[in-house]
């Protein structure tokens, strides 16, 4: 994909002298479009039409970020695959910091190469920062991985992150917005590179990844992020609540302590990204497993597996169960992550992501929910097969009914006010037995 147009490179140029009305009508050659964005240092690039089904959910973001866009420029930049496979957190670290920073670069020098040709583009961050204003809900303002996908440049994998044909998971994501339509896009993948060997779900420290494809958002945000985002909210009310330097020390190793500077400092260090260090798949990465299946466990998988860490995991939830089944050299450590919703909407749309599985084992429950006071609104949960769904409105027949004041509701999830307290007042009113309501929190801790 490196053909470059001298002509259709005139022919842009010129454009930029164009007004908006008469750019419209042309379409910007993609081969001269491939080339600018491989020049300026990208390992594969695809396009994508805003007006793409398949992203259809993201439209009003984009939009809302850059009206004009009508085309996106999704794009991959590698990882140097042995310096994210070492169990060592420093070097695997510094290769996500420098190759998320060179992917950041790299999408900046293709808006700086369009806005030379008079076409106008803008490159959100490929993660961090974020909108963190928004915080607990959709902090990040574009999602990489459905636009890398219909981009045609992976597939998500059981790990759930995009796996490149050939790199395989070694890969960062970045997209960029621009305002003019193109002669030819692409098109997705009509294969999974994924080969379900399930090594990432072997090794998450924190079985965030069932091997049938389940991601425990919640399990991995506690432990991956925990000098990121959330935990550091935990991080800091541990400081607050201690009440000397000695009950500090008791909450926080002095080693947690100069990690959580150094993240300050240097920048969030991930405690885990074992599923991409250990996966197989992938044109270029995969002949070293297929080879050589038990050197490559004996190498790669159980070093992250038998390494001596902490574990950190939220209370009662299904990651302190498995780091005890299955990581006896490594300790869960119990801490919060943060996530408490500021409204009763981001109450229910949290409860698939924090939900815990296994904890969920044997309930088959449907809750109704009627909240008052200054959000009003009703909803039903149902609690089964191991899942759980979440529905507007009372639909089926509930076995127990919660009736709250909103308010009461969110600072009792914040661990602001306490249940026995808001029963007695009646801000919380519950119809049905209570141990249907110790089996929803125990599915749902926080
Ligand atoms: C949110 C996020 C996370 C979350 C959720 C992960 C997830 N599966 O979505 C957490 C914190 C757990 C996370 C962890 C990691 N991430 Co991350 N993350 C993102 C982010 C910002 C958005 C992901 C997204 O679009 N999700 C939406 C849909 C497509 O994903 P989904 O699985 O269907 O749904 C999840 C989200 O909606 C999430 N969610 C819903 N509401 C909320 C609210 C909040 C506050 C948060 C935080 C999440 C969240 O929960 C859902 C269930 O998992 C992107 C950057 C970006 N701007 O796109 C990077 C990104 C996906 N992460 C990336 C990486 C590398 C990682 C880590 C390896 C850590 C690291 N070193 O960076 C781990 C891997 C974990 C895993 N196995 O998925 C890469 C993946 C590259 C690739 N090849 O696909 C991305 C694309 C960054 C980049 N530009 O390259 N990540
Ligand atoms: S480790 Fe195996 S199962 Fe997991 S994403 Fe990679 S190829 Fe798929």
């Amino acid at each position: 994909m490196t053909n470059h147009n001298t002509q259709s490179t005139k022919m842009v140029q010129k454009e930029g002298y164009l007004s908006e009305n008469q750019k419209k009508v042309k379409d910007i050659d993609t081969n001269w479009l491939q080339t600018i964005c491989s020049e300026a240092g990208t390992d594969d690039t695809g396009f994508v039409e805003v007006e793409r089904e398949a992203i259809s959910n993201q439209k009003k973001d984009i939009l809302e970020l850059f009206p004009y866009t009508k085309t996106l420029i999704s794009f991959v930049c590698k990882l140097n695959r042995d310096n994210i496979r070492v169990p060592a957190r420093s070097t695997s670290n510094l290769e996500y910091h420098l190759v998320n920073e060179h992917t950041n670069n790299v999408a900046r020098k293709i808006v700086a190469a369009l806005g030379k040709e008079g076409i106008r583009a803008v490159n959100p961050a490929i993660g961090f920062p974020m909108e963190m204003s928004r915080w607990p809900e959709k902090v990040w303002v574009i999602s990489h991985k459905p636009i890398a996908v219909e981009a045609g440049l992976g597939k998500m994998g059981i790990h759930r992150s995009v796996i490149h044909p050939k790199y395989g998971s070694f890969v960062l994501l970045g997209t960029i917005l621009i305002n003019r339509t193109l002669t030819s896009y692409s098109k997705p993948l009509n294969y999974n590179p994924c080969i379900e060997c399930k090594l990432c779900s072997v090794a998450c420290p924190t079985g965030a990844i069932s091997p049938d494809g389940h991601f425990s958002f919640a399990n991995c945000l506690t432990h991956t992020y925990r000098e990121l985002l959330g935990g550091f909210i935990d991080w800091t009310e541990n400081i607050v609540e201690s009440k000397s330097r000695k009950d500090y020390r008791k909450r926080v190793s002095d080693a947690e302590t100069v990690s959580m500077w150094q993240s300050l400092t240097y920048g969030g260090s991930y405690k885990s990204v074992y599923c991409i260090a250990v996966c197989p798949a992938g044109e270029e990465v995969v002949s070293h497993f297929l080879e050589d299946k038990k050197e490559f466990i004996e190498k790669i998988v159980k070093p992250l597996q038998s390494k001596a860490e902490d574990i950190y995991v939220l209370p009662g939830s299904d990651s302190e169960d498995h780091v005890s089944k299955h990581f006896p050299g490594k300790k869960a450590k119990k801490v919060g992550n943060g996530l408490r919703p500021r409204t009763i909407n981001g109450f229910l749309d949290a409860l698939p992501l924090i939900f815990q599985r296994n904890k969920s084992e044997g309930v088959d429950t449907t809750y109704h929910f009627t909240f008052t006071g200054k959000e009003k609104m009703k909803a039903t949960v149902i609690i089964r097969n191991k899942s759980v769904t979440v529905l507007s409105d009372h639909m089926e027949t509930a076995q127990i009914h919660i009736m709250a004041d909103s308010d009461t509701w969110l600072k009792f999830l914040a661990k602001e006010q306490g249940i026995i307290w808001a029963l007695f007042l009646r801000r919380i009113r519950v119809k049905g037995p209570l141990r249907l309501l110790q089996a929803f929190g125990r599915c749902f801790p926080t």
